[in-house]
C-alpha cells in the first residue's frame, strides 16, 4: 500500500479525493443514472451535519445549488419538505408562490423534476405535542400544512406526497389518549386528500399518492405508528376518508431498525398493493437512525431486497433518504458521496436481475417448488422425501453471495 509521504495541504484535499474516486472505478454515465427513478432529496443535500450531540461541519446550500448538483450527477428527480425551501413563516403567503416559481425555473434549467413533496412536522416548536395535539388550533393548523404542501406538489408537478408524522408519539404516557389521536391524525390526512381532490381537479392532473412513513424511534421516545405494518393497520382501520388515496413509503432503514426483515416488510406492503415510494439508505439493527448511503453497510440484504422488488415490477421511485456523514465535506457530498449510492443502487438493481435470470438460481426454484412428489400423510415420510431437495435453499444463498462478489465469474484466491 503507497501512504501519502507528506502532509495533504488543504488546496491539494479535494484534487486528491477527486482522483482517488475516479481510481475506484464503476461509475455510470449521467445518461445511465437518469434512466432509474433515482429521487434525490433536497434535505439529504443540504444536511449540514448536526444532531443532538453533533455541531453542524458543512456549509448551508440552497435548492439552485442542490438541482444543478443533481442534474450534474443524473439525479433525474429532486423531493423536498416544504420548509427546506420554504421559511415558516412564509408558508401559504405570497413569497411561498415566488419561491414556488423560482423552484420550477431551476427544475426546469436543469432538466430535472418534482417527483415528491412533503410536510415538515417534526422540527418546529409547534409539533412539540404533535401534528394531531390536543389542542384544535394545532390541528387545524397541520390540516393546513398538509393541504398546502400538496398544492405545492400539484404546482411543481409532483405525483407524490410523503408523511412522516415524526412527532406521533410521547415522551412520558398518560397525558395523550391514543385512539383519539390517531383519529385526528386522520383528520389531517383527510385534509390533505380533499385539498388534492380539490387542486387535481382544477389544474386536470390525476390526483398524488399520498404515502406514510413509519419510523419506530425517534423524535419521540414512544410513536404511535412504528412501522410499515402499523401504517398498513392505521390505512385498513377506517378512520380515513380516503384509504384508497393512501399508501406507503417504508424506508429501509426504520424497518430494519425495529429488528425486521427489511425485504419481509415490503413483501407485506406489496400484498397490500400499498408499496408506492420508497426511501432507499442503509445502516444497523437497534440503532438510531444513522441513514448511511444504500448498500454501505448491508449489501447482500440490499440485493436480496432489489431481487423481491424487481420480480413484482416495483416501478415506483427511490429515494435516496440518507444524511452524507459528517466527514463527508460539501465538494464530497455532490462528487462522492451521492454518485457513489447511486452507482451502488444501480450495480446492485443490475445484479438483482442477474439473479433472476440465473440457470443455477432458476432450477434450484423450480425445484424447491416441484416437491418431491411423494404425498403422504406421514409426517416422517414427508420430511424424509424433501430432505435432499432443501438442501437448495443453502445453495441458493450461496449464490447470490457468488453472484454479489463476482465469485460467479470466477473470483477464487489461491492459498
Ligand atoms: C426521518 C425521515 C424523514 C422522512 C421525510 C419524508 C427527514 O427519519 O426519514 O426524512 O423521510 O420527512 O417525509
Ligand atoms: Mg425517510
Ligand atoms: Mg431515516
Amino acid at each position: 500500500m503507497k501512504l501519502p509521504m507528506k502532509p495533504v495541504p488543504p488546496n491539494e484535499q479535494q484534487a486528491l479525493v477527486n482522483r482517488l474516486a475516479k481510481a475506484c472505478g464503476g461509475a455510470y454515465s449521467p445518461e445511465t443514472r437518469r434512466k432509474y427513478f433515482l429521487t434525490g432529496p433536497q434535505w439529504a443535500a443540504a444536511y449540514q451535519g448536526q444532531a443532538l450531540f453533533h455541531a453542524p461541519t458543512r456549509e448551508a446550500v440552497d435548492f439552485a445549488r442542490v438541482i444543478e448538483e443533481f442534474a450534474r450527477i443524473g439525479i433525474g428527480y429532486w423531493t423536498t419538505h416544504d420548509t427546506d425551501v420554504i421559511p415558516t413563516e412564509a408558508l401559504g403567503k405570497d413569497a411561498q408562490w415566488e419561491i414556488t416559481r423560482r423552484i420550477g425555473e431551476a427544475l426546469r434549467r436543469n432538466g430535472v423534476a418534482c417527483s415528491m413533496v412533503t410536510t415538515e412536522t417534526f422540527h418546529h416548536a409547534v409539533w412539540a405535542a404533535s401534528p394531531a395535539a390536543e389542542a384544535p388550533e394545532v390541528r387545524r393548523y397541520a390540516a393546513f400544512r398538509v393541504a398546502n404542501t400538496v398544492r405545492i406538489g400539484h404546482e411543481l408537478g409532483a405525483q407524490f406526497a410523503v408523511y412522516w408524522p415524526g412527532s406521533l408519539g410521547y415522551y412520558v404516557q398518560g397525558a395523550v389518549e391514543e385512539t383519539e389521536t390517531l383519529r385526528w391524525y386522520a383528520e389531517a390526512l383527510d385534509a390533505a386528500c380533499e385539498a388534492d381532490i380539490e387542486t387535481a381537479k382544477a389544474k386536470g392532473r390525476p390526483t398524488l399518492k399520498h404515502c406514510l412513513e413509519a419510523k419506530p424511534f425517534e423524535p419521540q421516545a414512544e410513536i404511535l405508528l412504528p412501522t410499515s405494518d402499523a401504517m398498513l393497520a392505521f390505512i385498513g382501520s377506517g378512520l380515513l376518508k380516503y384509504p384508497a388515496m393512501v399508501g406507503l413509503n417504508p424506508e429501509y432503514l426504520h424497518e430494519l431498525m425495529w429488528g425486521a426483515a427489511p425485504r419481509a416488510a415490503l413483501a407485506r406492503a406489496l400484498v397490500a398493493g400499498k408499496l408506492w415510494h420508497f426511501d432507499i439508505n442503509d445502516g444497523y439493527r437497534l440503532k438510531h437512525d444513522v441513514d448511511i448511503a444504500v448498500g454501505l453497510v448491508n449489501p447482500l440484504d440490499w440485493l436480496n431486497v432489489l431481487v423481491l422488488l424487481r420480480s413484482h415490477g416495483y416501478n415506483g421511485p427511490f429515494n435516496l433518504d440518507y444524511k452524507p456523514p459528517r466527514t463527508t465535506s460539501l465538494h464530497g457530498v455532490f462528487s462522492v458521496s451521492f454518485p457513489t449510492a447511486v452507482d451502488r443502487f444501480i450495480t446492485l438493481w443490475e445484479m438483482a436481475g442477474d439473479v433472476l435470470s440465473d440457470p443455477v438460481i432458476g432450477e434450484a426454484t423450480a425445484a424447491l417448488r416441484a416437491g418431491s412428489g411423494v404425498v403422504s400423510d406421514d409426517a416422517a415420510e414427508l420430511a424424509a422425501a424433501n430432505r435432499e431437495l432443501l438442501t437448495l435453499h443453502e445453495l441458493i444463498a450461496h449464490r447470490m453471495v457468488q453472484i454479489l462478489i463476482g465469485q460467479h465469474r470466477g473470483r477464487v484466491y489461491s492459498l
